[in-house]
Parts: C-alpha cells; sequence; structure tokens
C-alpha cells in the first residue's frame, strides 16, 4: 500500500457511519442523507442481523445507497460481502475475523480496494496489517446495543497500546460512541470514529452528525 494512500484512509475514517436497513427508522435513503448533508467522511453498508435484507433487495439497496455516496464522494465499504462488493464495484470491504483474511480478499478486489480487519487484540491487529489490511476497527470500545455477538469491551487502551508499539495504521473506535466519548477515542489515538446508533437512531440524523464532526475537531 503506498503511504498516500493510507493518508487518505486516514482522513476519510474521521466520522465513518455504518448502517443497514434494521438500524433505521426511515427509509436508509433519507437516513444516510442526512448523514451525508452533517458531515459523514465514510459509509459502510453492513447489512446485518434478523430481518436484514437479502438477494435482491439487498442488491438494489446497496445500489442506491451507493449512488448517493458517489454524488457525494464518500468512499462506499460494504461489510462482509465479497461478492456484493464486486458486484456494485464498492470501494472497499470489512471483514471480521471469522472472514477470510485480507490478503485473500485483496486478490480478488486488487490493490486500490480499501480493506478493514476488525481487530480486538495486539496480534489480531498485527496479523491483519501483515495481511493487507488498509485500516483497523477496534472494538467494542463502549458497551454496544447493535452488535449481539460483540466481544468484551475494550475502552481506548488497546488503541493506546497499538500507538505505543509504534504501529501507525490507520484505525478506528467503534462500539457503544457517542457524542460525549467520541474525542476520547481520537485522543487515545484513533484517526476517527465508527458508530452506528448514535447517529442512526438520533431524532435528528443531519444534527447528531453535524455535532459528532464538532466534537471531533480537537
Ligand atoms: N463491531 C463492534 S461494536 C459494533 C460493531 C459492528 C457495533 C457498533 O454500533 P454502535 O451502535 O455504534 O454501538
Ligand atoms: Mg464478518
Amino acid at each position: 500500500m503506498s503511504s498516500i494512500h493510507a493518508e487518505i484512509i486516514r482522513k476519510h475514517l474521521k466520522l465513518y457511519f455504518i448502517m443497514g436497513s434494521i438500524n433505521c427508522q426511515r427509509h436508509p435513503v433519507d437516513v444516510l442523507s442526512e448523514a451525508i448533508a452533517g458531515g459523514i467522511t465514510l459509509f459502510q453498508y453492513r447489512e446485518k442481523g434478523p430481518g436484514a435484507l437479502k438477494g435482491q433487495a439487498k442488491l438494489e439497496l446497496a445500489q442506491q445507497l451507493l449512488k448517493l455516496c458517489r454524488e457525494h464522494h464518500i468512499p462506499f465499504i460494504v461489510n462482509d460481502d465479497i461478492n456484493l462488493a464486486i458486484a456494485i464495484r464498492a470501494d472497499g470491504v470489512h471483514v471480521g475475523q471469522d472472514d477470510e483474511s485480507a490478503s485473500i480478499i485483496r486478490k480478488q478486489l486488487g490493490s486500490h480496494a480499501i480493506i478493514g480487519v476488525s481487530a480486538h487484540t495486539i496480534s489480531e491487529a498485527e496479523q491483519a496489517i501483515q495481511d493487507g489490511a488498509n485500516y483497523l476497527g477496534i472494538g467494542p470500545i463502549y458497551p454496544t446495543q447493535s452488535k449481539p455477538d460483540a466481544k468484551a469491551v475494550l475502552g481506548t487502551r488497546l488503541i493506546q497500546k497499538l500507538r505505543i508499539k509504534g504501529i501507525d495504521i490507520p484505525l478506528v473506535g467503534i462500539g457503544g460512541i457517542t457524542i460525549d466519548n467520541a474525542a476520547d477515542v481520537i485522543q487515545a489515538g484513533a484517526d476517527g470514529i465508527s458508530v452506528i446508533s448514535a447517529i442512526a437512531s438520533a431524532a435528528s440524523v443531519r444534527n447528531a452528525t453535524a455535532l459528532f464532526n464538532q466534537n471531533l475537531n480537537i
């Protein structure tokens, strides 16, 4: 990975909104549209969990959301589903520890794809870097309602430890991040935060996103 690419990814990680249809109380296109107006910098389509769309409906929603992201120059990442990412020419994928390794996915998606990997320990982080991940998602930082199978809460310690070790890969914190605790995650050494519910379930998605942005300018 060239370092220019890494610096661009780092900037895009600042306010990383993750969402699928089950996270939305209104049409996902309206929710994403407001989040873009509020200033998100990266989007992940995570169509997962009980009641999530499948097949054609999943593909069609992905295409609608991708179109919106393209119009606003927001890179579009697909959670887990490599075939969907290839079919719609997404900008990248995000995978967990139970999915294919970044090196195998790189062969399928090519050198320009953004590949993110979730890591919960230093050794998972080191392995993902060795496999060619472009960024890491570290979490859950705080308790979360959005991932029933989330691992133990980490706080900000793992982010701090990775940075103290000199690991400088772009990384985001995830899990239970709110407008009030977002700055602590950045102060620990993250390049950005990823958020589902504090944006998708906000009374005003646009205002919540804008407030996140204000609190991240530290
Ligand atoms: N991975 C670790 S925690 C989490 C994921 C996908 C859920 C984050 O959602 P929220 O609502 O921002 O806590
Ligand atoms: Mg996964």
